[in-house]
């Protein structure tokens, strides 16, 4: 933990949100994205606990259950009061009763943002969601290195799970075998749940992995991602197992979507549009072999990677996205070709956005 990692986050914060007395984060059975964001935490799952952010502090509202483990951990600048008392809900009603406070509405239930304006009787409550995934765009120097590790450890575990490949064995067997390794590599857990698709599944961009066995001259193709220390990844290889009848027309599919994104990668840098570098890999796809695969790139062509693994919900590199690629920046360039019955390939890598250019991470 840096000592100016709250600090930081808090100024990002504060300078998008415009006029607040504070924000009031609060989590409920799952923690607001938001809350790891600008706590940083390493262990603890802080349910119903609420963050109270001011400008130049932050006050962590939790039960019992966790305190200990939020004392262990609270970077400087956060204090930590604990609920479970009554005379410590009335510190916390102090702060924000007559405030005009922002809260993250992307998030919070309809049903709890009524407790809090019923309990605590702010005088307004303003929407930050948006200023937070501004903030979160642009990333620090610990943030990128921890999304670089999680690149590295997914694509080293790729690599590995591609040496265990035999016929007859199912896509659940080799999500394990990725996971298992990703595990012994160092990361802390998953970025999402591990796709693994066999031949025909190949053009199923969202496929589950099920009992499906590989053959030969299947399609083989992982999209997975890991978590270190809250950031996440979100890689996609694919290859072909064997040779079978068809392997020259599969082959051609992977070069295509290999080219597109080559392509499109090369031309990210500072201020470039989100919406060009899309354009870029799908007139490429469109166009390759005559035409051959026009329409068959189904999906935009990256996204924000961050705490969470489609990190925000503004779109990135997609047809109607309206990004200027920053510096700090790091987005998914995914193509894929996708025909029903037959297969498909994508490739992703995670891109450092960089006053000069792209970076692989
Ligand atoms: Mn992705």
């Amino acid at each position: 933990m840096s000592d100016t990692w709250l600090r930081a986050k808090l100024d990002n914060v504060f300078k998008a949100s415009g006029d607040l007395d504070c924000i009031l984060i609060a989590n409920t059975g799952q923690q607001d994205p938001n809350f790891t964001y600008m706590a940083d935490f390493s262990s603890g799952l802080f349910e119903s606990s609420i963050l109270l952010l001011e400008r130049k502090k932050a006050t962590l509202f939790t039960y019992s259950l966790e305190y200990e483990t939020a004392l262990r951990q609270a970077p400087k600048g956060m204090s930590v009061v604990n609920l479970n008392s009554k005379a410590k809900f009335e510190e916390l009603k102090k702060k924000v009763s007559g405030r005009k406070i922002g809260a993250n509405l992307g998030f919070l239930p309809y049903l709890t943002y009524i407790n809090i304006k019923k309990k605590l009787k702010p005088k307004s409550v303003v929407d930050v969601s948006r200023a937070f995934e501004k903030a979160r765009e642009i990333k620090s120097k610990p943030e990128i290195d921890r999304i670089r590790k999680a690149a590295r450890i997914t694509k080293e575990a790729i690599s590995e799970s591609h040496k265990h490949l035999k016929e007859g064995m199912t896509e659940k067997e080799l999500a394990a075998i990725f996971e298992s390794h990703a595990l012994k590599l160092g990361c802390d857990g998953l970025s999402f749940s591990t796709i693994v698709c066999f031949g025909a599944n190949a053009a199923l961009p969202h496929h589950s992995p099920d009992t499906t066995k590989l053959k030969k001259g299947d399609f083989v193709l992982m999209d997975v991602g890991v978590k270190v220390r809250n950031y996440c990844s979100d890689i996609t290889r694919t290859i072909i197992f064997g040779r079978d009848s068809r392997y020259a027309e599969k082959m051609r599919v992977l070069e295509t979507v290999l080219s597109a994104q080559k392509n499109a990668i090369a031309a990210i840098k500072k201020g470039a549009s989100g919406s060009s570098i899309h354009s870029i890999a799908q007139s490429y796809i469109d166009t390759a072999y005559g035409g051959k695969y026009k329409g068959t790139f189904i999906h935009a062509l990256g996204h924000s990677i961050g705490i969470d693994v489609h990190d925000g919900s503004r779109g990135f590199l997609s047809p109607r996205s309206d990004l200027k690629l920053q510096p700090g920046m790091i987005t998914s360039v995914e193509p894929g070709i996708y025909i029903p019955g037959f297969g498909g390939a994508r490739v992703e890598d995670d891109i450092l956005v960089t006053d000069k250019g792209a970076i692989i991470l």
